[in-house]
């Protein structure tokens, strides 16, 4: 009987359009791992192309939550934060890192916070700076160009990208301190779209494309996350992790745009489920 294993999920709760937690819990626990959460926020909807949305700002519970489960003596095999809405938030989730830090465990940051060039309107500008501190603290990072580029303090390029700029944005950003990156919408022609991974610790790059499927289509990366973090506790290594992460993400992309739904809504990852698993190779 294999072990199993304990993620923590630090990202809010958006009722309503598949994000943050409401794909990290059933992506993981599919994927036959625990899924502890803590919640940061409790949103009606996220906060991408709706008006009007509520906003429960959860700071206040994080280190009571996080001083209960210390008490308890619970460890985690991974720690894994996505959006986080304030720089206290990010100062918490900071002590969290310290708390409950092991010799093996794993630190994954989803650095949320932009995409397609721009900053989300509801991060003031000193926010990436913030969040690169949260990322030194990390053994994994996931930024999308967007977010690579506000970590390193540099402009935003759109692409097609080249390997070098590519292996350039990989190298800085793990300068900053984590030894992994997986970094999401590379293209070097506009007809595939994919990650790049790069371990710094063999200096190892590798790139998984898929077809690009026209349309911006929201909480992406938190599939993608989610996925990738399920696939590495289950084993896999860091290369064939991304490649799994991007074609679960690709396939529910798929079967959204066939479905016609509000881009709004977020994918329809569950259908792509029993896909994930069988490459998991947990059915
Ligand atoms: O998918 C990232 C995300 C998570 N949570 C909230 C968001 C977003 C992106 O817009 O608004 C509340």
């Amino acid at each position: 009987m294999k072990r199993l294993k304990r993620v923590v999920a630090i990202h809010d709760i958006s009722g309503f359009g598949k994000c943050s937690l409401t794909v990290a819990l059933p992506i993981i626990s599919a994927a036959g791992i625990e899924t502890t959460v803590l919640p940061t926020a409790v949103l009606s909807t996220h906060t991408g192309g709706f008006t009007g949305f509520t906003y429960r700002d959860l700071t206040e519970d994080i280190a009571p939550i996080a001083q209960h489960w210390k008490s308890l003596d619970i460890q985690f095999d991974a720690i894994y934060t996505g959006f986080l809405g304030s720089f206290e938030q990010l100062d918490l989730v900071t002590s969290f890192f310290e708390n409950f830090k092991t010799q093996d465990n794993l630190i994954l940051v989803d650095p949320v916070m932009a995409d397609n060039g721009e900053l989300y309107k509801i991060f003031p500008q000193e926010f990436p700076a913030g969040m690169r501190k949260l990322c030194a603290k990390a053994d994994i990072i996931v930024p999308n160009l967007t977010e690579a580029a506000l970590l390193l303090g540099e402009s935003y390029h759109p692409g097609p990208y080249t390997k070098e700029y590519i292996a350039g944005i990989l190298q800085k950003l793990s300068a900053i301190g984590p030894k992994k990156i997986v970094l999401t919408g590379v293209f070097f022609n506009e007809d595939e779209l994919g990650a790049a991974a790069y371990d710094a610790v063999t200096g190892e790059i590798s790139y998984t494309f898929e077809k690009r499927i026209p349309g911006y289509y929201h909480g992406t990366g938190d599939v993608f996350g989610s996925a990738l973090l399920s696939a590495l506790l289950n084993d896999v290594d860091l290369k064939e992790a991304a490649a799994i992460a991007v074609r679960f993400t690709t396939s529910a992309i798929r079967k959204t745009a066939e479905a016609g739904t509000d881009l709004r809504f977020g994918v329809h990852f569950e259908q792509s489920l029993p896909e994930l698993l069988r490459e998991l190779k947990l059915v």
